[in-house]
């Protein structure tokens, strides 16, 4: 494929109640949107990226203003300079990336784009490009630190109305036992794990091992990104689970983690690990050795939504995802909305990876277009 040009799109979205972790509170959504153009075969080609950054650099180190920058000094240079000589494939993005230390939410979303272009070229869906042959995947939903339990009891309510087949609570000092407590008791046998978002240190193991009784399906990086030793230390003080997800940036750390004993489950983001391909290996590597993965989620609108419910149907991902319909995060999404039934998603099935965008939701949720030409 040739690319021609990109545009880069900052989207604005509200989302329909603020969302709090142990790291911020979000009421809307700025999310990088990437339209990019190509020939392939002498046919012209879209193909649409999302990126998993946020707005700040809270989650991990990256944010939509960095990545954009990021993007048009070093990332669509290097494969404009690439392609001059090599036919660009999705599976060649990262090698031409590779001299860019990190920026993985922005590579990812990069490789993204270029696969999507390819798959609708070729008329393939990621489904079928990635071999899977699941329909749909169970829905779970990442809940929010609410105001009170009271608060808390009723939202969790409404997800469990609206069909949702697993809870993610999430937690902070100040804000653990005693919520995760009231979920528990008010619904026994509801599958729930709980998600720290790094905010605790080893120091708090006695703390965190009190969880265990409320018979959670895991906890997820209870501790900090760095602190991978820390978490097998951890796991070995409590029987709750251990769930990585901001430590494993690659299939690198994904093996790091396996043989240290840090990690019994892992939270796959393609966004985080650098893309879908990635993703893929670490799925691939973590079923070889017996551990789970669930699909985790960074607020994505349906075009990053449907590559997630593609890749969550591969037969490793035997946990039920952070993939809940459009409507949990967007009172009106940029696709054809994600809706869910009797507990699932349907896996898409249409050529390419990611959703369309309805051409005048996305040009009214823009907020700056940067267009890089080849
Ligand atoms: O830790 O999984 C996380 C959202 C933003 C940043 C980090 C996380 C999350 C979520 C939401 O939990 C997952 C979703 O998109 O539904
Ligand atoms: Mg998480």
């Amino acid at each position: 494929m040739r690319i021609t040009h990109v545009a880069l799109r900052t989207l604005e979205l509200p989302l329909v109640a603020p969302f709090t972790t142990s790291f911020s509170t979000q009421t809307h959504r700025r999310v990088l949107v990437l339209e990019l153009h190509a020939h392939i075969d002498g046919v012209e080609v879209v193909g649409w990226g999302e990126c998993g950054a946020l707005s700040e650099p809270v989650y991990s180190e990256e944010y939509t203003a960095g990545v954009i920058d990021v993007m048009t000094t070093y990332l669509f240079p290097m494969l404009f300079e690439a392609q001059r000589t090599t036919p660009l494939t999705a599976e060649t993005v990262a090698h031409h990336l590779e001299r860019i230390v990190g920026h993985r939410m922005a590579k990812a979303a990069v490789e993204m784009a270029v696969l999507d272009a390819q798959l609708r070229a070729a008329g393939t869906s990621f489904a079928d490009y990635l071999g899977v042959t699941r329909e749909s995947v169970p829905s779970g939903v990442s809940i929010g630190i609410q105001g009170s339990i009271p608060q808390l009891l009723d939202v969790v309510q409404g997800y469990l109305d609206a069909g949702y087949v697993r809870l993610k609570l999430k937690i902070k000092p100040g804000w653990d036992l005693d919520p995760v407590r009231a979920v528990r008791e008010a619904h026994p046998d509801t599958p729930l794990q709980v998600d720290a978002n790094a905010a605790y240190t080893l120091v708090d193991a006695n703390h965190l091992a009190k969880l265990d009784e409320f018979n959670l399906l895991l906890i997820e990086q209870p501790l900090g990104e760095d602190d991978m030793r820390q978490h097998a230390e951890l796991a070995t003080r409590m029987r709750t689970p251990m769930c990585l997800d901001e430590s494993v940036v690659s299939a690198t750390k994904a093996a790091d983690a396996i043989a240290m004993g840090a990690a019994q489950i892992i939270n796959i983001k393609p966004s985080r690990v650098g893309g879908y391909l990635e993703a893929r290996r670490i799925h691939d590597l973590a079923r070889s050795h017996g551990i789970a993965v669930w699909c985790g989620g960074m607020l994505e609108t349906g075009i990053g939504r449907a590559a997630n419910a593609a890749l969550a149907g591969m037969p490793g991902f035997t946990l039920p995802g952070d993939i809940s319909a459009s409507d949990r995060f967007y009172a009106e999404d940029i696709t054809e909305p994600f809706v869910i039934e009797d507990g699932f998603l349907a896996i898409p099935r249409e050529p390419g990876l990611a959703r369309v965008p309805d051409a005048g939701r996305l040009e009214a949720a823009t907020v700056e277009t940067l267009r890089v030409d080849a």
